[in-house]
């Protein structure tokens, strides 16, 4: 039996490097709450991401979380955002008391449809929270043209995007603010970790209280906080990785390349291409099944050859549980896709050998 090909595997920094990073932790002690490796991983990301405040939380899910909550809108105000993401986006809106009306997509790059946005905005509407979904950058132009004309703040969810540049900024220079994610299964991760941009340093000073329960000082409860730190297991963890970015998007893009070329002649499916204006960072690979193909056919076939393609991004936020009182909106475009998308292997340890496997696999059904 061949080895299971998972939908990734995480970028593992040089272990012995690694082991020499973490050992004078047992000298210090000092193991959490802004220690060094903190404060080296926020300086040093500072300056790759090309902006002037950034705080590290302890992952992108409470990045979002915490950043909305900074911005104090009030309880019960709207966010136009995009339902074709991981549920992390939506939630993050919910949990802060605020309500999500959920924007469609375009069929091109599935990013939120510009287009659509302003026949959303309400006496009620605050802010846009659109996605950088897979890496592809959303229309950052229109939609602060959008922000500008109406008065609303904007937050990109870069969880997908760290690394990338677009029209020559940091991703993370467009909109209010961006948040990133660090996770085991991201392009560059710090095992689970996540960060905020801000263009308003209040933004971050005001995160980095609440992050640590709200605390002002030793004798001052200001806010009424979380626990979001980052540990320095996990700050060492991403400052040596850090090292390996830059090759491991190499690595990535060889993948993706070889992918193009060998289903190039596969009529059956779309592979996401990226725009001429980016740097990208080839964090995922998704595939778009022409209409009337069972996208979940192929999820098993591939399964049944041990290959664990996924349904990113299925279902729908907007069709969330938890939602059921939310008004329907119209996301068919969305719908559509997320019914015939299935993401790729792709992780910048895959070999040659991988790659080809899932190709036939792929090649084989559809012949
Ligand atoms: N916004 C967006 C748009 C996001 O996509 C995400 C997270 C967030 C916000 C929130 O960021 P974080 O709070 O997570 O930093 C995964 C990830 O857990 C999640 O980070 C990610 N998006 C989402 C798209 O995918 P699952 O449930 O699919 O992960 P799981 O455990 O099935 O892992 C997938 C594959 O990754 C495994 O088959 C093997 C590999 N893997 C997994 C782990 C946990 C590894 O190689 N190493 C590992 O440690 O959610």
């Amino acid at each position: 039996m061949a080895d299971k090909i998972l939908v990734t595997r995480s970028s593992m920094p040089d272990f012995d490097q690694y082991v020499n990073t973490i050992r004078p932790l047992w000298d210090s002690c000092w193991l959490t709450n802004s220690g060094k490796y903190h404060q080296e991983f926020e300086a040093r990301l500072k300056s790759l991401c090309q902006v002037d405040n950034l705080c590290l939380t302890v992952n992108g899910h409470l990045a979002l979380e915490l950043v909305i909550e900074a911005m104090d809108f009030p309880k019960g105000s709207e966010v136009i955002t995009t339902p074709f993401t991981f549920t992390s986006t939506t939630n993050a809106i919910v949990r802060n008391g605020l309500e999500p009306v959920f924007c469609d997509i375009k069929e091109s790059d599935f990013t939120i449809d510009e287009s659509k946005i302003e026949e959303l905005i309400t006496d009620k509407t605050v802010a846009i929270l659109p996605v950088h979904v897979y890496g592809n950058p959303c229309n950052v132009e229109t939609i602060e043209a959008i922000a500008v004309k109406h008065g609303l703040a904007v937050i990109y969810d870069a969880a997908h995007a760290f690394g990338e540049v677009y029209k020559g900024r940091g991703i993370a220079a467009y909109g209010d603010a961006s948040i990133f994610s660090f996770h085991a299964t991201k392009v560059f991760n710090s095992i689970e970790g996540g960060a905020v941009c801000a263009d308003d340093p209040a933004i971050c000073d005001k995160i980095n209280v609440l992050k640590n329960f709200g605390l002002e000082g030793e004798d001052v409860i200001g806010e009424c906080g979380t626990n979001g730190k980052m540990n320095e297991f996990c700050a060492a963890f991403g400052l040596c990785n850090l090292g390996e970015l830059e090759a491991n998007i190499a690595r990535r893009k060889t993948v993706v390349e070889l992918y193009h070329t060998l289903l190039r002649d596969v009529k059956e499916i779309r592979l996401n291409t990226y725009c001429k204006d980016l740097v990208p960072n080839y964090a995922y690979l998704p595939a778009i099944l022409d209409s009337g193909k069972d996208r979940d056919d192929l999820y098993r076939f591939l399964k049944d050859n041990d290959i664990y393609a996924r349904k990113y991004f299925y279902p729908l936020t907007c069709d969330a549980l938890y939602l059921k009182e939310v008004k329907a909106y119209d996301v068919d475009v969305a719908r559509d896709i997320s019914d015939r998308v299935l993401t790729l292997p792709l992780y910048a340890d895959m070999t040659q050998d991988q790659v080809k496997r899932v190709c036939e696999c792929i090649l084989k059904y559809f012949n």
